[in-house]
């Protein structure tokens, strides 16, 4: 018995590093404007997850603004460097999956008028993602949370659920997102998904960007990391 709820963690684990070495690698050879070669995904930390920071709970989850941390106060780090720091807690980046959430990440973005925020949201558009007739087309189904690998609704209507659609109506080329606007001004993917504080004067929205560029984050408890390092560290509080 303990056998397989170990083999399911390890397997688990397994899997995370696997897609992330799958976006690590696309993060490589597709932005060659930021390449930073040897990048990994980071493990947690046991003690860091024991003493992560609890800014405010929802639904039984940790969060914190790293604007609101001693240590990340001023910090603005690239999409995988901000999950590395949340790994490291037993966290990720934020997955957004309802609307109550999404209000919760917009009022904190407001409240501190923060210009912007990383997500984990992550475009699948690298090795693995090839050939999956149900991710296309890539940019209405091909988005997913790279935190917990759950499926995003498409970006072209509202998800169901929701009174609204947290995309954008605007951006760069001045349409609705994800509009992929770098990749003709540099060649650069917009892969990632950051909340902007209305930097086209649309208020706070969803935007598609391409995941080198430098921001503050959300990092949200990721079960996974936690029920790993619970298991491989007894009696340790989390
Ligand atoms: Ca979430
Ligand atoms: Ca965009």
């Amino acid at each position: 018995m303990t056998g397989t709820v170990t083999f399911g963690l390890f397997a688990a684990l397994a899997l995370t590093v696997t897609s992330c070495l799958a976006a690590v690698s696309e993060v490589k050879t597709n932005n060659p404007v930021t390449q930073k070669p040897g990048r990994f995904l980071s493990l947690p930390v046991p003690q860091k997850c024991s003493q992560r920071p609890k800014e405010f709970n929802y639904k039984g989850r940790n969060y914190f603004f790293s604007g609101h941390t001693q240590q990340y106060k001023t910090s603005k780090v690239d999409w995988l460097e901000a999950r590395n720091i949340c790994r490291e807690y037993c966290m990720d980046l934020v997955s957004i999956e309802t609307q109550e959430e999404n209000n919760l990440i917009f009022r904190l973005i407001q409240q501190n008028d923060a210009p912007y925020i990383w997500t984990s949201g992550r475009l699948c558009d690298f090795k693995g993602c090839e050939n999956r007739s149900d991710l296309e087309p890539k940019s209405v189904n091909g988005w997913f949370w790279s935190a917990t690998r759950g499926k995003l609704p498409a970006t072209n209507q509202t998800p169901a659920g929701w009174t609204y659609s947290p995309w954008s109506k605007t951006g760069h080329k001045k349409t609705p997102q994800p509009d992929n606007a770098e990749s003709d001004i540099n060649g650069t993917q917009e892969s990632c998904l950051s909340v902007l504080n209305n930097v086209y004067g649309d208020g706070i929205a969803w935007h598609d960007i391409g995941c080198y560029h430098e921001k503050p984050f959300v990092c949200e408890d990721s079960d996974e990391l936690l029920n790993y390092v619970a298991a491989t560290n007894p009696g340790l509080q989390l």
